[in-house]
């Protein structure tokens, strides 16, 4: 016999769970001294929201459930806004809280609340363990959190079970997977005929696409057929941005310069969209659309949807690649040019530094097969469109939730799972303050992260929101004069760039660091203004 804590933790290590990410309370001591002997690493983070982004990036780079815990109330709902994110952005994790003892329920108790309806909507299962559902408990939440799609579970642990005596020989059978049906062979057939019909059709590829990793299928789909593609942002990378039928990423900066493509299509063919990023309604033009994923579309009834193939992706993206097309009305030349217009507006010119410069300088001077992590703002607005990546990994961002203070988390997380590979983030300098903390667990760690922070003293994305309003710009400065007034943050090293000349320079020192190092760059946030897209149609 060994104890609940012991049983739990050596089934979570038989599942390839690594690293859990938290902050304890007492009940969670025995879980870490369980971690401690059974080669998983706690990881103390400096607040929960982080744990949970954490774990939410090492579910998407390993395809195991990132795991994350957080005691009672308080721990429970900071671990909430990253738990959340995995829902809305489909990573698999696991999200432990401590949770009071049975007969504690209902009860006036310190930091209690209910977590199970807390976690109701922001999870795909929320439920409590006892000795008796362990390990069926356990079992499935591993395999609900990877199902199709994929999300988070939460499992509270009473506070006065870790020492439960549990049989050894239970740690359950490890392989979860599920499959997902395949489509409907008649709903193929009329997208082939829909296809066959078509005079120009375009591919609408999202974030379903990007996350089963099916680019190699979809590349070559393209590829023979000579259809032009739009992205949903967290779809870059399917294919590269200089590929003759890119022809943009939707929402993102300059995509009134992407509508001159799709605008033109007479079929708009969704493959594994999954419309948490853009609403199709949003963006769509008047043309048929045909949706192809392992979810059935979310749209209005006026939308324009004349067939959907919903089942299991690859399978379809075989079948469409089985087809015999028509040549297309797409001019390839007119796309290229259209590419240049998209890359060229979003390159202003100012007087000052541009986002834009800095940008460019980073991508010259990360390796091709580094890994970019993003905050949320108009960073990101232009970053979703300007950075240029080889396939989808390389790029992490959060959109479906959206979420600020994702980029410092989400960056260790990336470089805990990838540790030979360069990590840098980029984020406001509103974000930065959300999760800056983190920066000590990047030195804790001793994690050569490398964290940029785009300095335009503004909520940029809101001041520019203002302005659409003809509002003047109130309550979204982030300061006034320096940022940091120092050489070190929370022991981290400072530098500086103004231009992109000492931008390459300071990458190249901060690429060599042992630690964490901060980039401050200062750029003019007004250029915003003309590169976030107010209309998509
Ligand atoms: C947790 C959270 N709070 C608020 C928002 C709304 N919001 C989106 S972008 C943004 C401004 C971000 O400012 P900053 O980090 O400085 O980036 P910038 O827009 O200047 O590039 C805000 C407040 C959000 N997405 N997430």
């Amino acid at each position: 016999m060994t104890t609940l804590a012991e049983q739990l933790v050596q089934s979570l290590q038989a599942r390839g769970v690594r690293h859990v990410f938290g902050i304890p309370g007492g009940p969670s001591i025995p879980y870490m001294e369980a971690m401690r002997k059974n080669g998983i690493e706690f990881v103390l983070v400096s607040n929960e929201q982080s744990a949970g982004m954490m774990a939410d990036v090492c579910g998407r780079l390993t395809g195991i459930p990132g795991v994350c815990h957080a005691t009672f109330g308080p721990g429970a709902t900071n671990l909430a806004t990253g738990v959340g994110g995995a829902l809305l952005d489909r990573s698999p994790l696991i999200a432990f809280t401590t949770e009071v003892k049975a007969a504690d329920i209902g009860r006036k108790v310190q930091m209690n609340i209910d977590h199970q309806a807390l976690f109701r909507p922001l999870t795909k299962w929320t439920t409590r363990l006892s000795p008796g559902n362990f390990p069926e408990t356990i079992s499935r939440a591993f395999q609900i959190a990877t199902a199709e799609m994929p999300g988070p579970v939460h499992v509270g642990l009473p506070s006065n079970i870790d020492a439960e005596p549990i049989g050894s020989d239970c740690i359950a059978d490890v392989c979860e997977k599920t499959s997902v049906s395949p489509p409907n062979p008649a709903a193929l057939e009329m997208v082939g005929k829909l296809l066959r019909k078509a005079k120009k059709p375009i591919f609408a590829i999202g974030l379903t696409a990007a996350r089963q990793q099916l680019y190699p299928a979809i590349r070559a789909l393209v590829d023979r057929n000579n259809v032009p593609v739009v992205l949903t942002p967290m779809a870059k990378g399917i294919i590269v941005e200089n590929h003759p039928c890119y022809a943009g990423v939707l929402f993102h900066s300059c995509s009134e310069i992407v509508a001159t493509v799709y605008r033109q299509a007479d079929l708009v063919v969704g493959i594994g969209y999954d419309s948490i990023e853009f609403n199709y309604e949003s963006w769509l033009p008047k043309a048929a659309l045909v949706h192809i994923d392992t979810e059935p579309a979310d749209v209005p009834s006026d939308c324009g949807l004349v067939c959907e193939a919903v089942g299991d992706l690859a399978v379809s993206i075989e079948f469409l690649q089985s087809l015999v097309l028509p040549t297309y009305n797409w001019d390839l030349n007119e796309i290229s040019k259209n590419r240049q217009l998209i890359f060229q507006a979003l390159q202003p010119e100012t007087d000052l530094c541009s986002p834009s410069e800095m940008i460019v300088a980073l991508r010259e001077a990360l390796p091709a097969d580094g890994i970019l992590t993003a905050d949320v703002g108009a960073h990101l607005h232009l970053l979703g469109q300007l950075w240029t990546v080889r396939e989808p990994q390389q790029f992490l961002m959060t959109n479906g939730w959206s979420s600020m203070g994702f980029g410092i988390p989400s960056a260790i997380g990336a470089k805990l799972c990838r540790p030979e590979l360069q990590v840098v983030c980029v984020t406001g300098d509103g974000g930065f303050l959300m999760n800056c903390g983190e920066l000590m667990t990047a030195r804790r760690l001793g994690l050569n992260v490398v964290v940029v922070v785009l300095c335009d003293k503004n909520l940029s994305l809101i001041e520019v929101k203002q302005g659409w309003r003809h509002l003047p710009q109130y309550a979204t400065d982030v300061n006034s004069g320096e940022y940091f007034a120092a050489e070190f943050f929370l022991g981290v090293p400072v530098l500086k760039a103004t231009n992109a000349g000492e931008m390459k320079t300071a990458l190249q020192k901060a690429f060599s660091a042992c630690g964490p190092v901060i980039i401050e760059a200062a750029v003019d946030g007004s250029v915003y203004r003309n590169l976030i897209t107010r209309s998509y149609k």
